[in-house]
């Protein structure tokens, strides 16, 4: 841990982003060793106690707060279960007589985290509002529909301008595939940004805390002190919620104008989904309350999608099945199917999405919808004589296996070979358009908007330049479902190629 790191726009996949040692203005903090003495206070605790950190630091807290606070805060430890728990209290007072708190504890190591904001006097029922938001989401038709009711949830709890669902893909980079806006708002529905806008750090530290809010962009954040213990090492935030965020994110949002900013995580299968993102054009601090009911219905709606995941994945192989039962029954009826692009290209979309097919059999092809011409299929096809023999054989980008194809990687990017054939010379070829040409960009042009030191990178329409850049002659990956569909779908054609073959020889004889 580097806590003078100095965060510029190369190397903000290091920046140590849970030991920055800050909190925001909205909260205050005190960091208590095993035996209850204060050793860590942010700077601002007097405006909420009236105690500085000089006067707590180093003292037993049971000499500072009041002892019925003292007893709450001891029973609530005792319920934190697991490294990353955090429990919560609402409308303590800290100070006897003085106003109440909300209150969340967790350990830090060996140190006990207290954070506390004035308590909000929210009376709302986080149950019975997640209950609630939970059964309308459970009526949503389809991903679409779920993912668009769960922004609008979002959206009604918290009050946010704009709640975006954000999806990664595997390597990190990531899509807005539903949005909730207050209307008249420009939309980031489609739009893609690259890895490095959320980056590998962050996303790891979302899978462990899932809940984060940046109430006040502009507001400076506030020093917890000491910034060191006597052994050197800064305090590990990374699940505070008070934690003030990296420099970077904060320029980034001060560039597009935002005042405040919050996010969920969204973990299916143990894996960052995505995050609930979430925007105000003012500060905003929605309640205690409100926030821990939107971390609990961001928990509930992760599980949910992940049942629908799995439900769709049921869905989809039994349709596959199906696919591959009407090709062979079709093919064995009628042999000239099987060079008919067109008709295959009608079967196998369904299942497996691509923007046109080609055919290659004895030397004879076929095209359908989006395909290179004739002399560049050829070259193609002499590729996967190379390379695949005898299994379907993917790839996103083209060009990176077969440089002459950079001359129409604008066009057709992403290629899947079903071989027919064990002699390695027939194949069904899938064609995937280069991504960005199935992607929008709907964001204003640029605002009149004074951007930060690191300039207009750290926008979203630069964010979206960027992304464009990585995926430039890069089609949208074949996913394992497809592959294990295609894989299907050889071996279904294979068998009626055998038999046709079998007859051959039969006739002959
Ligand atoms: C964090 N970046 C984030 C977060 C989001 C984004 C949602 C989570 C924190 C939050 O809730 O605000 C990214 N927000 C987006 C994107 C959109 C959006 C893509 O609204 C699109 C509409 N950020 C950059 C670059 C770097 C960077 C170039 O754009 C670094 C080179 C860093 N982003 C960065 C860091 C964090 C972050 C370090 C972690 C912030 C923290 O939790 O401390």
């Amino acid at each position: 841990d580097q806590p003078n790191f100095s965060v510029d726009l190369s190397n903000c996949d290091r920046e140590p982003i849970h030991v920055l040692g800050t909190v925001q203005p909205f909260g205050f903090l005190i960091a208590l060793t095993a035996d209850w003495l204060v050793s860590r206070v942010s700077a601002n605790s007097a405006q909420f106690i009236g105690l500085t950190p000089d006067d707590m630091l180093g003292k037993p807290i049971a000499a500072l707060l009041d002892g019925e606070a003292i007893h709450a805060l001891r029973n609530r430890i005792t319920l934190l279960r697991g490294p990353d728990s955090v429990e919560r209290l609402f409308s303590i007072p800290l100070i006897a007589g003085g106003p109440p708190f909300d209150v969340a504890v967790h350990f830090s190591g060996q140190l006990v985290v207290v954070e506390a904001e004035p308590a909000s006097h929210d009376e709302m029922e986080a149950s019975s509002t997640v209950r609630s938001m939970v059964a309308r989401l459970a009526q949503a038709e389809g991903m679409t529909a779920f993912l668009r009711d769960g922004a609008r949830q979002v959206r009604a709890l918290t009050g946010f301008d704009r709640v975006m669902v954000y999806r990664f893909a595997d390597g990190g980079d990531g899509e807005v595939v539903a949005e909730a806006l207050k209307p008249g708002i420009d939309s980031f529905f489609g739009l893609h940004y690259p890895a490095s806008d959320i980056p590998a750090q962050a996303r790891a530290l979302y899978l462990r805390n899932i809940f984060r809010i940046i109430a006040d962009v502009k507001a400076p954040p506030v020093p917890v002190v000491p910034a060191l213990d006597p052994t050197g090492a800064a305090l590990d935030m990374s699940l505070c919620l008070t934690r003030a965020v990296s420099p970077i994110h904060i320029e980034y949002l001060g560039n597009m104008g935002v005042g405040a900013s919050l996010s969920i995580s969204i973990i299916v299968e143990g894996k960052l989904w995505g995050l609930f993102a979430c925007h105000h054009y003012a500060p905003r601090l929605p309640t205690f309350a409100q926030r821990s009911a939107a971390e609990l219905f961001g928990q509930i709606f992760s599980m949910m999608l992940e049942s629908r995941e799995r439900a769709e994945t049921a869905t989809y192989e039994g349709k596959a099945r199906q696919v591959a039962d009407r090709l062979l029954s079709a093919v064995a009826q009628d042999h000239d199917l099987l060079t008919n692009a067109r008709w295959l290209g009608d079967i196998i979309f369904d299942t497996i999405p691509a923007d046109g097919v080609g055919v290659y059999i004895d030397g004879q092809m076929t095209f359908s919808g989006l395909a290179p011409d004739a002399s560049a299929f050829v070259a193609i096809v002499s590729m996967l004589n190379r390379v695949a023999a005898s299994q379907v054989y993917t790839t996103d980008s083209l060009s990176s296996v077969l440089p002459e194809a950079a001359a129409y990687a604008d066009r057709v990017s992403g290629v899947l070979a079903i071989p027919l054939s064990r002699r390695p010379r027939d194949y069904v070829v899938l064609f995937r358009a280069e991504q960005l040409r199935s992607v929008r960009w709907a964001g204003n042009p640029e605002k009149e908007i004074e951007y930060g030191p690191n300039g207009p990178r750290l926008t979203p329409r630069k964010s979206f330049e960027s992304w464009s850049q990585l995926v430039k002659g890069v089609a949208l990956p074949f996913l394992p479902a497809e592959l294990r569909v295609a894989e299907a779908l050889r071996t279904a054609l294979l068998e009626v190629i055998l038999r046709m073959s079998d007859s051959a020889d039969a006739e002959r004889q």
